[in-house]
């Protein structure tokens, strides 16, 4: 059983997860308006990996005989400037929600839930490939600025992107 605290930051991060999804195919769609094909379609998969994050502590909190809350989603952002700027944007939600997960954990510790902690350290892992994936895209944009034939090779590398799966980059 969890307890109140407990259920209720689970179904916040829930929120949050799905934010991340909603997000995500928002600055796909808006690569896909940039003739970025490429990077629309890691940025759709990301959401999609998203939503797969949203349903692991939805089946957390019912396993543990929680009741799931569902509330509003926001509106994510919907124009950029540039390619840069989404992936620069991506990195720092990818350090927003890595906090998160950390405050997670201390009140887990906080409430004595061990099975929650347990649960967590998969996120605490995953964070750390969240952030440092992006984090790579967006120096990489950053050492071709300006040039649109190296942009395009960097948008032909992300095509490769197969995958939503935590394994996938
Ligand atoms: Fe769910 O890791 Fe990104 O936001």
């Amino acid at each position: 059983m969890l307890s109140k605290k407990i259920e209720d930051a689970f179904n916040e991060q829930l929120n949050k997860e799905l934010f991340s999804a909603y997000l995500y195919l928002s600055m796909s769609s808006w690569c896909d308006s940039q003739n970025l094909g490429g990077m629309a379609q890691w940025m759709r998969l990301q959401a999609q990996e998203e939503l797969q994050h949203a349903m692991k502590f939805y089946d957390f909190v019912l396993d543990r005989d929680g009741r799931v809350s569902l509330s509003q989603v926001d509106t994510p952002k919907r124009d950029w400037d540039l390619p840069l700027t989404v992936f620069d944007e991506a990195y720092d939600h990818e350090k927003m929600i890595t906090n998160s997960i950390n405050d997670l954990v201390n009140l887990s510790f906080e409430e004595k839930d061990h099975a929650a902690v347990a649960f967590l350290q998969w996120f605490v892992t995953e964070q750390v490939e969240e952030e440092a994936t992006v984090q790579r895209i967006a120096d990489k944009l950053r050492m071709v600025e300006g040039d649109k034939v190296a942009t395009l090779m960097l948008d032909n590398e992300l095509s490769q992107r197969t995958q939503a799966g935590d394994e996938a980059e």
